[in-house]
């Protein structure tokens, strides 16, 4: 570890600064190698005591420091490796700094870089201390003026936050330009680009009138990729007047697209700085997937604009006050625009598979945490995704509408300032006349909540009892209750859902029949809940209980119903989310060796839903049928099985698939026929509708073929595509059957990689498809590692190869030789040298070691060790590798 063991902060340290930061002028002076930053910072005093301000800084030169006019010497001022102290200050100074930074050799991606032809920013969460001196704490708003002095040649577009002010050029020829944002904001919204680049513009006029210029910009070569952003930006735009009644507030809004890029995007302020995998997209490119995450994140950042950057976070350890509430209000949007159902099970697929996994290792932290080493690595499912959940409870809860009006009250009370999750929860306390206090556990116990429900039925009354639970997890022993939105319904024997609002019923939980009687959510606060359904038609046999509608908690259940109610489930409830949940339960039944199936085979079961897919029209049916048909992929059962062995569980999985494949080819063939590729590529809902189901049955369809056949069924569907999803969808399955020569799938590997070469996005997924292939052993990811197209630098290629293969290529990565182990932990030994924020964000798979069995945890625990033994670790690898082990 660099400078001995690092410091955790504390929330319950926080305290406001005393100075803060009123105006900030900005100038850059951009040159090869070295660029000058000089600060004018007005500073006042805001709170009693207090004479000094404390100014972060790391990895910068300093040239000068002057306080109101008068150059400090060198014993001024206290100066580390993390900060600068100015001492004796009173009540309010101009201070000015110039620093030096060298962007060029700045590998780490935080501060200011350079990726391909351009100079781009990313500041949050505390970048900006590596381009100059300064309060980079999110509760210090200011107002900022930025002048970009360079070589306009080189760099004709010269990008900063807010409206373009002035443009000339200096004396000697260079260009140069000043930006002023009107709102005030922490510097963690601060961007700056410099490039020469393309633009796609377009303009939005706002609910009251005004006229919004939008751009994209992109290295020229892409910007024929920026339409389906563009459409998604004014979409956004709309859907958030219409929705949560917020309109955008300048009078342009920027987007720039690069390569090297640590995360998806940034919402810097009317300058977002996005990954070109979120923003561009064209048929040939991107497949709809890679759309689907474009329009989320394309939304996403721009909704940050009211919650974020409007409203802002007080401390990081707030984070999930506005990537929560932003992640359920894109998730709203997604669900608007295209199936709510899917978007339901895809986002549970996520809680599931990857949340409760965060939740059970030695990494779980709470949705607000107390206390960090090192913030980067909190940008995690639980802060985002579990924080969304958060924000959806307060919605069932609430109802719609009072939600949105608690969401005006926190955005009116709040704007312009840095609020806290207690400032949220307090506005929809107040309008939803609530009593909170108790759902504020969900910000600071972290563990998934479990829960178990028994049914007990007699004589035509149904009781239902409900115990929570919730596991100890590092450091919180003995968790309280949570206070919880259940939705529930019962389906009655023909497959309709039982009208509550005809029953008696009782509990002492507070309750509420919902939906013209279909629904009715009851609301858990006690380890222990009864609800009881009386005055059901004694001659009925037992109604079937729908159980947790729409995902209504982030919890577990254990809940002992027949295979054959499941099954029922599956075919009849009204709720999407339960028909899926029913039919993963028989999955994960099935894969559990512990668990015996009676009365209901899921391969059964799939194969009915598969066969009514054949006669669906409307393309949400179509989708949810599509949705329905993928298999619990491998990291989701690993999180639903306790105690599995990793071969036998992935050997079972592949033997369902090959009896569901076999045992029904006939759907499999009659689905194919049905929904065959027609038309030209749209990333409309029918297109993916019909793209999805052809790839299930066609992989399906696979299973049953071998040689000559297998091999001319995978080329025609390769070579005939005119898209790259279905281009994905032949060449996922040529990178893994095993029944394929070599030379066929080479061949193939080699024509695509020869075709898209200079579309980098794409050869990423060249790359992913080959590091998740079981086939791919350690020799071959070395070789695919040390190809002249990898580079570590490059994070989207790095995560292409090495995440990938943690997340996805459960066989190699735990294969019980330790290579695969092995081979991540040499990748992040290297990438902590480069880039810290993705070599700990690499590490994180390794520190799950506590689901595998004990020979794995062994190697896995090893490579942690030996991790932790190098020298000069970066703060964030060393918090990853620390917390693992203890
Ligand atoms: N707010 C950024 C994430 C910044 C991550 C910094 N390590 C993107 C987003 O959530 O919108
Ligand atoms: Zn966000």
């Amino acid at each position: 570890m660099k400078d001995g063991q690092p410091k955790a902060i504390q929330l319950a340290d926080y305290q406001a600064p005393a100075y803060t930061t009123k105006k900030t002028e900005l100038f850059f002076d951009i040159r090869d190698g070295e660029t000058q930053v000089t600060s004018n910072l007005s500073v006042v005093r805001q709170t009693d005591g207090g004479s000094s301000l404390e100014l972060a800084g790391e990895d910068l030169e300093l040239v000068s420091v002057m306080v109101d006019g008068r150059e400090l010497g060198s014993n001024e001022f206290l100066k580390d490796s993390e900060s600068l102290t100015l001492l004796g200050l009173d009540e309010a100074h101009q201070i000015q700094i110039v620093t030096k930074i060298c962007p060029e050799e700045n590998t780490a991606l935080e501060g200011l870089y350079r990726s391909g032809g351009m100079y781009c920013t990313q500041c949050e969460a505390e970048g900006f201390r590596k381009i100059t001196y300064y309060q980079d704490r999110p509760d210090v708003l200011s107002k900022f003026t930025t002048t970009i002095i360079a070589d306009g040649e080189r760099y004709p577009n010269l990008l900063s936050n807010g409206n373009l002010i002035a443009a000339s050029k200096t004396a000697d020829g260079r260009s140069q330009v000043t930006w002023e944002d009107p709102f005030p904001k922490p510097s963690y919204l601060f961007a700056l680009v410099a490039g020469d680049l393309a633009v796609l513009e377009d303009e939005f006029v706002t609910c009251s009138g005004r006229k919004v210029t939008l751009q994209i910009f992109s290295e020229p070569h892409n910007i024929e990729q920026c339409d389906y952003a563009m459409d998604v930006l004014k979409r956004s735009m709309k859907w958030d007047e219409e929705r949560f009644g917020r309109e955008y507030d300048l009078d342009i809004f920027m987007i720039v697209a690069v390569e090297d890029f640590n995360m998806g995007a940034m919402e810097n302020k009317g300058l977002n700085v996005f990954n070109t995998s979120c923003v561009l997209a064209s048929p040939d490119t991107a497949t709809d997937e890679t759309y689907e995450r474009v329009e989320a994140v394309v939304a996403h950042e721009y909704f940050h604009n009211w919650s974020g950057n409007r409203v802002t976070c007080r401390d990081w350890f707030q984070l999930s006050l506005k990537e929560g509430f932003t992640v359920f209000r894109d998730a709203e949007f997604s669900s608007d625009m295209n199936s709510r159902a899917v978007k339901r099970i895809e986002d549970v697929g996520v809680m599931r598979a990857i949340q409760f996994a965060e939740d059970a290792s030695p990494l779980a932290h709470p949705v607000r945490p107390s206390s960090y080493l090192e913030i980067s690595n909190f940008y995690t499912v639980t802060i985002y995704e579990k924080g969304a959940e958060v924000v959806r409870m307060y919605q069932t809860l609430l109802g719609e509408e009072n939600f949105r009006k608690a969401t005006d009250v926190y955005f009116d009370r709040h704007d312009g300032t840095a609020a806290t999750t207690d400032d949220f929860a307090q506005a929809m306390s107040e309008v939803g006349n609530i009593d909170l206090t108790q759902f504020k556990r969900w910000y600071e116990q972290a563990g998934t909540p479990h829960l178990s429900v028994k049914e007990d039925f007699i004589d035509g009354q149904l009781t239902l009892s409900i115990q929570q639970s919730c596991p100890d997890t590092p450091s919180q022993v003995g968790k309280k209750p949570f206070h919880m939105p259940i939705l529930m319904g019962l389906v009655g024997a023909s497959g309709d859902s039982i009208d509550l609002a005809g029953l008696a019923i009782e509990s002492a939980a507070a309750f509420q029949v919902r939906d013209a009687g279909q629904s009715l959510l009851l609301e858990i606060r006690e380890e222990t809940t009864e609800i009881k359904f009386s005055k059901l038609n004694t001659d009925d046999a037992k109604p079937v209980v729908s159980f947790l509608r729409e995902f209504s908690a982030p919890v577990k259940v254990s809940h002992e119903r027949s295979d054959s109610e499941l099954a029922f489930l599956v075919e009849n409830d009204r709720d999407g989310f339960v028909r899926w949940d029913a039919l993963q339960t028989l999955w994960v039944k099935h894969f559990d060796d512990r668990q015996t199936l009676v009365g209901a085979d899921p391969i059964q079961t799939f194969a009915q839903v598969a066969k009514a897919a054949i006669d669906l029209t409307d393309a949400e049916d179509q989708l949810f049928a599509g949705t329905m048909l993928l298999v619990p992929n491998e990291n989701y059962l690993f999180e639903q099985i306790s105690g599995f062995e990793v071969d036998s569980l992935l050997d079972a999985r592949e033997a369902a698939l090959d009896a569901a494949a076999a045992q029904h080819s006939d759907v499999w063939a009659q689905l194919c026929e049905r929904y065959k590729p027609t038309g030209a590529y749209a990333p409309t809902a029918s297109g993916m509708a019909q793209r999805g189901l052809y790839s299930v049955a066609f992989a399906l369809h696979a299973r049953t073929l071998s040689g000559n056949a297998l091999e001319k069924a995978l080329s025609e569907r390769y070579f005939s595509a005119d898209n790259l999803s279905d281009r994905r969808s032949a060449l996922g399955i040529i990178t893994r059957n095993p029944l394929l020569t070599s030379d066929f799938r080479n061949d193939i590997l080699e024509h695509f990689f020869q075709q898209w070469q200079d579309q980098a996005l794409v050869i990423d997924l060249w790359f992913n498809l080959q590091a998740q292939s079981p086939l791919y052993d350690i020799d071959a990811l070395n070789k695919l590692a040390s190809h002249p197209s990898f580079d570590l630098k490059n994070p989207n290629r790095a995560r292409s190869v090495y995440g990938v293969f943690a997340m996805l290529n459960n066989r190699r990565f735990h294969a019980l030789d330790g290579s695969g182990y092995d081979f991540m932990g040499r990748a992040v030994a290297r990438l902590d040298e480069l880039n810290p924020q993705i070599a700990s964000r690499l590490a994180t798979p390794l520190a799950r070691f506590g689901r595998y069995d004990s020979k794995r945890q062994g190697l896995m625990r090893g490579v942690l060790e030996n991790l932790s033994r190098r020298e000069n670790l970066s703060k964030d690898l060393y918090e990853i590798v620390s917390k693992s082990l203890a």
